[in-house]
């Protein structure tokens, strides 16, 4: 066993997006690919020696093969220790929480998140920091320009070990322990919740669906809720990760994960539904006959957040990106907490976290998470939510129509334009930058503008200031239309038209979400030349 050096030469566009590198499998196929960008990560990490790494994926389609990659280079950097989980299994919230549980220095997750799996669909990478989040951008853009300029990686020439089994290893001078991918997970969320009020729940008879899509979280879903909780088994359905996740696209939405939305409308829906995504991160809510849209999940969990014992004394403030309809806004002013808007991604939220302003945040891409690690976290949304079906006895639905009793309603929806050619998508936002500046103070639909920019934000801990994160017009209502394109997508661009309308009166909240925002749609096309810019008439999803 010796460690060596290999000469290389650049790849293009090894730039993280919004959630790390994401590209084709074969892209990632390509020799050297994967050994450059992890290169290029770890010459910007300063003192590893010795240190431990956290290794894990979703178990898509090359995980296994970019796992023993990483080992050997981790190896050859250094490390004194990988923590990998068993099979390169690692939802992203469990490579989250064992780095903080376990002191590393950082962690690396092997997914693609909602992207399709298998040998045609899309790998991804991800470095996680010892706080366990998602490297902040300074960090990404360091990998970006490192592996424009890179000569060589470093090896081992080990053969691959095995990380099937549990136990301890040794490649070089460092130790591998193939550690049990659910064990702190699941202790963490024993922590954070009641589980003996939501076992008593399932004693007496609640049922739900725990849809994990073929993907990572089915194992988590299956410990927790069938075996510590008591679910009966058969709850977690498509529960085995695969490497093509069964032929699912992993991506919790009413679209994508239509057979819950099907079954929780049924005869035979149980009490409550839910789905994860691909890397397990994000998280749908389904009532019977009665999807939650994510913005209002954050808002109510952070309305109801003292039932679980974690926030039993209450939140410090609420962090959302800046999409995300401003629901948990109401909330966190009745509360007298701040709440923060930050740009997509939940890297923004790290900062935030550490410094105790925030105990909450949540993204309307099916995102929730808190400061029990730093990620978003799908199974700890549903253990939140049925933490407080059990303290409060109600259904779904009857909690939710209580809460925009409450606070009003927002009625909300994301457009997504997918595969658009990109240079397309290029002209369509540079010409509606261009016209910001006179839309300001102009009547659209019959609600005048008051805001028209493109939203740039200061993290308030570090003064660091990233810009051209959505261009957004804000009427005076306080309804909004807001354009970016997708940070995580593979093919060509995907661009995204939020739209968010308040509705303080109950009388008139049983309105269907698209027709509630007719008018707001009509905006978007209208300042923004959808259709002219795309040849797109309509979007290829609505959530
Ligand atoms: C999307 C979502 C964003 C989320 C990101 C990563 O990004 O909009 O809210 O944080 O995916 O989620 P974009 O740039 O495509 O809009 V995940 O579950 O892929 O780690
Ligand atoms: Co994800």
């Amino acid at each position: 066993m010796s460690i060596v050096t290999h000469t290389t030469t650049p790849f293009a566009g090894q730039r993280p997006g919004t959630s790390g590198l994401r590209k084709k499998v074969t892209v990632f196929q390509q020799p050297g690919y994967l050994e450059n960008f992890v290169q290029a990560l770890f010459d910007g990490l300063e003192g590893t020696s010795g240190q431990t790494l956290v290794v894990g994926g979703d178990g898509r389609f090359h995980n296994r093969v970019a796992v023993q990659v990483i080992i050997r280079m981790a190896a050859a950097q250094g490390f004194g220790r990988v923590l990998v989980g068993q099979g390169g299994i690692l939802s992203t919230p469990a490579v989250s929480c064992v780095i903080r549980k376990h002191g590393a220095y950082g962690g690396i997750v092997l997914s693609a998140s909602h992207n399709p799996g298998g040998p045609d669909g899309d790998f991804g990478i991800k470095y996680n920091v010892g706080n366990g989040g998602p490297a902040p951008e300074k960090i990404t853009e360091g990998i970006y320009t490192r592996s424009q300029t890179i000569t060589q990686y470093r090896s081992s020439d080990a053969a691959n070990i095995d990380i099937e089994n549990l136990g301890t290893r040794q490649v070089e001078g460092m130790t591998v322990e193939v550690i049990d991918s659910v064990a702190d997970y699941a202790a963490l969320m024993a922590e954070c919740f009641d589980f003996d009020a939501i076992r008593r729940v399932f004693a007496n008879g609640f049922t739900m669906r725990f849809d994990a899509m073929g993907a990572v979280g089915g194992p988590y879903a299956k410990a927790i809720l069938e075996g510590t909780l008591g679910a009966p088994k058969g709850t977690v359905v498509n529960g085995e990760p695969l490497e093509d996740f069964g032929g699912h696209h992993p991506d919790p939405n009413p679209v994508n994960a239509h057979d819950l939305i099907e079954h929780m409308a049924s005869a035979d829906a149980p009490d409550f539904g839910a789905a994860s995504d691909g890397d397990a991160d994000r998280n749908m809510i389904v009532g019977r006959k009665f999807p939650v849209a994510p913005s209002d999940s954050l808002a109510l969990l952070a309305a109801h957040a003292t039932v679980a014992p974690r926030y039993r004394k209450g939140i410090a403030g609420i962090a959302r990106s800046m999409p995300t309809s401003t629901a948990a806004d109401r909330v966190a002013k009745a509360l007298g907490v701040p709440c923060y808007e930050t740009p997509t991604g939940w890297k923004f939220f790290g900062n935030l976290l550490d410094a105790g302003k925030v105990t909450l945040c949540g993204e309307e891409s099916y995102g929730t998470g808190s400061d029990h690690v730093r990620e978003k976290d799908g199974l700890w949304a549903v253990l939140f939510w049925l933490n407080i079906l059990a303290a409060t006895g109600k259904s779904v639905e009857s909690l939710v129509r209580a809460h925009w009793a409450k606070y009003g309603r927002n009625y909300y929806s994301r457009h997504d334009y997918e595969a658009v050619d990109t240079a397309k998508a290029d002209a369509l936002m540079a010409a509606l930058r261009a016209k910001l500046p006179s839309l300001v103070g102009q009547v659209l639909e019959g609600q005048k503008v008051a805001i028209a920019d493109d939203f740039s934000y200061t993290d308030p801990i570090d003064g660091s200031v990233s810009s051209k994160q959505g261009v957004r017009l804000i009427f005076e209502n306080g309804s909004r239309v807001v354009f970016r394109l997708s940070g995580t997508g593979t093919e060509g661009a995907t661009l995204r038209v939020y739209l968010e309308k308040y509705e303080p009166e109950v009388a008139h909240q049983s309105i269907e979400t698209q027709a509630a925002l007719a008018s707001l749609i009509a905006v978007a096309q209208q300042v923004a030349g959808i259709t002219a810019h795309t040849g797109r008439n309509e979007p290829s999803v609505v959530t």
